[in-house]
């Protein structure tokens, strides 16, 4: 207790130095330095920084990520129609369109299914630096959504599944260029190979514990390896379908424009968020032990990690050390650490890249070229710091 108080005080010191002092110290705030770390302050984050936006959102602070798991109650979280409120007794998960039996499942029903973990950290697309606070990783429970359909029984003329959250807004259609202004559901589909692959998840649990609102009490989807986008909180209901869903969360908000080399063409393509581009990032330095560490995380599609490396200003890539027990998870963020000798006090620029085993190379910013929306970023991400 008095050690966690002592570590408290000492970050909340580097904090203040950081001008992150009374709005940038959350209820939640734990440091995560080890006995004798001293955070190294970085001069990129502007003082105003708001770590919790509104009742309803709220990022991580990566410097102090402190174990492979996010607690619950501080697990980045974000949407768009704001919290439906579910009411857990009355629940039940609909199953509807092109099924033979459709369903209504209560929480009882669900959890009465086979479970099984997942760990996954996942990243809203529009995670970026310097903050790069959208992220977090879990233990997740839950029951497969294939286990779920396959009860309903999927007709041989389902081709798409719109998985609906409980949660609706008012929403402006423009159909060549008229305006209608109608009410819809937060909806995300999967296509049939993969709503009935062994990968989504539907959750109930994160880190052991019943999922909070923010979380999606009481039932969310999980897509293993892609962005935040698909993995609908508040699920209310499950239909399949022959067309393609074309709801504005699925077919226009998560888009990526981009000029792309086709056939030694240069075309100008709008791509659908899918999933996470290989991206790592810097958390945090700190002096310790005479040197100092660089500590950061590694998100991806769930390929295998070849290395990562750090740069200090113009110097030599150098190899960074991946965590042996994040590195196992083939879903969950992972993590690495440069013990950064010699160190010379003042300003410097920090950062890092990561390869996967099938030889992709995290870019810089200008190797990613001509991307004009801000959604999945994940170039090379240089951190300024003060070593003092
Ligand atoms: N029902 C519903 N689910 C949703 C959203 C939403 O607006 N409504 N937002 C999505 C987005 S864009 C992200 S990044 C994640 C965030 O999940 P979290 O709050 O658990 O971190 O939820 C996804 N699921
Ligand atoms: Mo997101």
């Amino acid at each position: 207790m008095a050690k966690e108080t002592t570590r408290r005080e000492i970050l909340k010191g580097s904090l203040a130095m950081a001008g992150l002092g009374v709005i940038g110290m959350p209820e939640w705030a734990f440091p995560a330095l080890a006995q004798g770390e001293t955070l190294m302050q970085f001069t990129d984050v502007s003082d105003d920084v708001q770590w919790i936006r509104d009742a309803e959102r709220r990022i991580i602070d990566v410097r102090q990520i402190d174990g492979p798991f996010t607690p619950n109650e501080q697990f980045f979280t974000t949407q768009h129609y704001g919290h439906p409120g579910v009411d857990v007794d009355a629940y039940r998960l609909r199953v509807s369109g092109l099924v033979d039996s459709p369903l209504e499942l209560s929480m009882d029903d669900l959890r009465a299914m086979p479970s099984r973990d997942l760990i996954f950290g996942f990243e809203c697309s529009g995670n970026r630096g310097p903050l790069n606070g959208l992220s977090s990783n879990g233990r997740w429970t839950g029951v497969s959504l294939r286990t779920v359909l396959q009860r309903a029984g999927v007709q041989n003329a389902a081709r798409e599944f719109v998985l609906f959250g409980a949660d609706r807004g008012e929403e402006e259609v423009i159909w060549r260029g008229r305006p209608f202004n109608v009410e819809q559901q937060y909806g995300r589909s999967l296509e049939r190979d993969q709503a009935l692959s062994d990968e989504p998840l539907l959750a109930y649990d994160l880190n052991g514990e019943p999922l909070s609102e923010h979380q999606g009490r009481p039932l969310r989807l999980l897509v293993p390896g892609w962005y935040g986008a698909p993995n609908v909180k508040w699920l209310a209901e499950i239909h399949a379908q022959k067309d393609q869903y074309l709801g504005r969360w699925q077919a226009r908000s998560y888009r990526t424009l981009k000029g792309q080399m086709i056939n030694g063409e240069m075309k100008w393509v709008e791509t659908a968020i899918s999933t996470m581009n290989l991206k790592s990032y810097v958390a945090r330095v700190t002096a310790v032990g005479g040197a100092h560490n660089v500590f950061g995380v590694v998100l991806n599609d769930g390929t295998p990690i070849d290395s990562v490396e750090v740069k200090i200003d113009d110097g030599e890539w150098q190899a960074a050390t991946l965590d042996p027990e994040t590195m196992r998870e083939k879903y969950g963020w992972k993590f690495f650490n440069y013990r950064w000798e010699g160190a010379t006090p003042g300003e410097h620029t920090v950062v890092s890249r990561v390869t996967d085993v099938n030889g992709n190379v995290q870019p810089t910013a200008e190797e990613l070229g001509d991307k004009l929306t801000f959604l999945e970023a994940h170039e090379q991400f240089p951190r300024n710091v003060i070593i003092a």
